[in-house]
């Protein structure tokens, strides 16, 4: 049965896995749209499917699983053959354990420096939740600031997160790093000429130009 993704191609995590499935060059799956300005995924019917009301959530002929990042380990672990980078197996074990630490690094360091400040000036003012905090802002900027320094040091040995290859750990930087970019993320991004190059080259892939609208 066709694989089928609840989600909807404007929102951030959708994306994060519309770009795992463009890596993969899987295109037999159903986006069946989830709209979240409907608050649809608050709907019993979804509900049933998702409990937190969150999109994406992936069926795979009646198997359930969602949260944007293992939708992806699950997609990358079931097309292996069509892409044996964008997530190392365990047969590989220390390639394993660097995409690991890398996936850590992002959830731990980025993603919510990154998600703040788009919420922050973005979300926030847009869905009249309140105005913009500046010393929220300044608390994410001064973050993002200390942990792209590591960062620097990590990509000035190699090309991506977890070694030279590109992994998920890398892509799933991209939706809210993206979103946050224009606003003040790309300036702290500038002052580290690696980070800034591999950046650069993450946007560029062709899978994320598809699965961005
Ligand atoms: N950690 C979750 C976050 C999911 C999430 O917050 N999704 C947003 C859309 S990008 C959503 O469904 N928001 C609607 C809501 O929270 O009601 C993931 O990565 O899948």
């Amino acid at each position: 049965m066709v694989l089928k993704l609840y989600g909807m191609r404007e929102a951030t995590c959708t994306q994060r896995v519309l770009a795992t499935l463009a890596e993969l060059g899987v295109t037999d799956f159903e986006l069946i749209k989830i709209n979240l300005y409907e608050q649809e995924q608050k709907q019993p019917s979804y509900l049933a499917l998702q409990p937190w009301g969150k999109l994406p959530l992936l069926d795979d002929d009646g198997y359930l699983v969602y949260e944007s990042r293992a939708i992806c380990k699950y997609l990358a672990l079931k097309f292996h053959e069509k892409n044996k980078t964008l997530m190392p197996s365990l047969d590989d074990l220390k390639a394993y354990g660097q995409f690991e630490q890398a996936c850590s690094i992002e959830l731990s360091y980025f993603e919510v420096p990154a998600f703040g400040l788009w919420f922050e000036q973005f979300i926030k003012p847009m869905r009249g939740f309140g105005a913009t905090d500046e010393a929220i802002v300044n608390q994410h900027l001064t973050s993002l600031d200390t942990n792209l320094a590591v960062y620097e040091k990590i990509l000035s040995k190699q090309k991506y997160l977890a070694g030279d290859e590109f992994t998920l750990a890398d892509l799933y930087h991209l939706p809210h790093g993206v979103k946050a970019a224009p606003l003040k993320l790309q300036a702290v991004i500038d002052k580290y000429p690696h980070v800034a190059d591999w950046f650069q080259r993450i946007q560029e892939r062709d899978s994320w130009k598809q699965s961005v609208v």
